[in-house]
């Protein structure tokens, strides 16, 4: 057996060439990486207690190099294919979204790595959409768009045949990869021709913007590639002085002691010249730069109460009183980690410490956490949300609007749609995070 790599080298390795790609691509991308890499730096030194908190949870070293991306794809053979390229790179679909609840014609899985050591090495994710071509009116356009897709192979001839030499070998040896990379990277490539005429990409982009983003291009370009920050307000405050062009409001929860999932926010997509397979020369409008800052990931009961005060909060006008408002409507969100524990809201990753580690022979499953973190003997730190919130506002909409029953339903039978493009059922986030308390609880004599 020759040497072979590892799917985490193989994700670090490839999120690094996706980063490279993209800030060629979009220049305003390294901009914000060196946004956020100062304002990491700086509320690092200020916050000595981050700093040991985040060194002591694994999470500093990954931090730098932290990002996800998103892609859009038009057809079930596409995403099963991408599907066998991710798991090369130790990424999994978990979870699925319906954005069809915010009005976008697509539905969706997150491919990323899934456990503790290789999300501590790199937690590259890539938020993976399929387009819902049932979704178009138009019966005429609809099928216009499925010849349109019939007609394309958005991997390359040798990406498919590395593909299944995988198969075949169950791995890869340095110089596969070396060549898998840059050929995986050619389907995630923007293409300023478009394969389709003028009309056709007007005609589709009347239906839906997203629409046309997907079927007239000959990849399916990554339309955002976002680092993670430690604090989102210091950047969208900054990023106008940088030079970007930032949203209005911070999406998510308000600013916290203990921050909860996730809050984005972003710079405006770029006008792109396209030239068409007419000749004639237009623009598109698809690609942007995102910055996240993560939080604790929620229980299902700390998910229904995060659900429901963002309802209660609704939409803002600008961001000083929108936040101002959630701060105030997030006050019945218990915000220190003890009440989280004890109210079964969020999940913590325990571990001994020195001393509790002299005492493990006494350390029982009947114990108290809460007795045995206050005598020093355990550490609980907050288990990091590495999912998504593309459409919690859309979908707490509609439930609002007592449409909540038929859209589970709904969504209920689009996920196996979803899972039958796929070749498999997507993993339950809240079934990993559970199991990441429990396998850290099992390790402390606590289970
Ligand atoms: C969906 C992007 C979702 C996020 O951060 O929630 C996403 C898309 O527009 O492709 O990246
Ligand atoms: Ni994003």
């Amino acid at each position: 057996m020759p040497n072979t790599i590892s799917a985490d080298e193989i994700r670090e390795r490839f999120s690094q060439a996706m980063s490279g790609m993209y800030q060629s691509e979009v220049p305003q991308y390294g901009e914000l990486l060196e946004l956020v890499a100062d304002v990491n730096l700086a509320v690092l030194e200020s916050h000595p207690d981050l700093y040991q908190q985040l060194e002591n949870a694994d999470e500093l070293a990954r931090l730098n190099v932290e990002r996800h991306g998103a892609i859009r794809v038009g057809k079930p053979e596409e995403l099963a294919t991408l599907k066998r390229i991710f798991q090369i790179m130790g990424m999994y679909p978990v979870g699925y979204y319906d954005l069809s609840l915010a009005g976008v014609p697509v539905h969706s899985t997150a491919f990323r790595p899934v456990d503790d050591c290789a999300l501590a090495r790199n937690p590259f994710r890539v938020f993976t959409s399929l387009l819902r071509l049932e979704l178009i009116e138009n019966p005429q356009l609809r099928l216009r768009a499925a010849s349109i897709l019939a007609g394309r192979d958005i991997f390359t001839p040798r990406c498919r045949e590395l593909l299944d030499i995988y198969d075949q070998q169950g791995s890869f040896t340095a110089q596969q990869v070396n060549e898998f990379i840059p050929e995986v990277l050619e389907t995630f490539r923007w293409h300023q021709q478009a394969t389709v005429p003028l009309e056709t990409y007007q005609d589709l982009h009347h239906e839906h913007r997203l629409i046309a983003d997907v079927v007239c291009f000959r990849g399916c370009h990554i339309n955002h590639l976002t680092p993670r920050t430690l604090d989102i307000d210091r950047v969208q405050s900054l990023m106008v002085e940088y030079g970007m062009m930032p949203k209005t409001i911070i999406e998510g929860p308000p600013r916290r002691e203990i921050p909860i999932l996730l809050r984005q926010t972003s710079f405006k997509a770029l006008e792109e010249s396209v030239l068409f397979s007419d000749n004639q020369q237009s623009t598109h409008t698809a690609r942007f730069g995102e910055v996240e800052q993560r939080g604790i990931a929620l229980t299902p009961k700390g998910r229904a109460l995060y659900d429901a005060l963002l309802l209660a909060a609704g939409q803002g006008v600008d961001n000083f009183h929108h936040q101002q408002h959630l701060c105030q409507i997030f006050s019945r969100f218990p915000d220190n980690d003890m009440a989280l524990r004890k109210q079964e809201l969020a999940y913590f990753r325990y571990r001994l410490t020195p001393v509790g580690e002299s005492h493990r022979a006494e350390i029982t499953p009947a114990d108290d956490v809460e007795l045995l973190i206050e005598r020093g003997w355990l550490l609980a730190h907050p288990i990091i949300y590495e999912d998504f919130l593309p459409v919690s506002a859309a979908g707490i909409f509609q439930s609002n609007l007592g449409g909540a029953e038929t859209h589970r339903q709904h969504s209920e039978g689009s996920r196996l749609v979803f899972e039958q493009a796929l070749g498999t059922s997507v993993i339950d986030e809240f079934s990993l995070y559970q199991q990441a308390e429990a396998r850290s609880k099992r390790r402390c004599g606590l289970v």
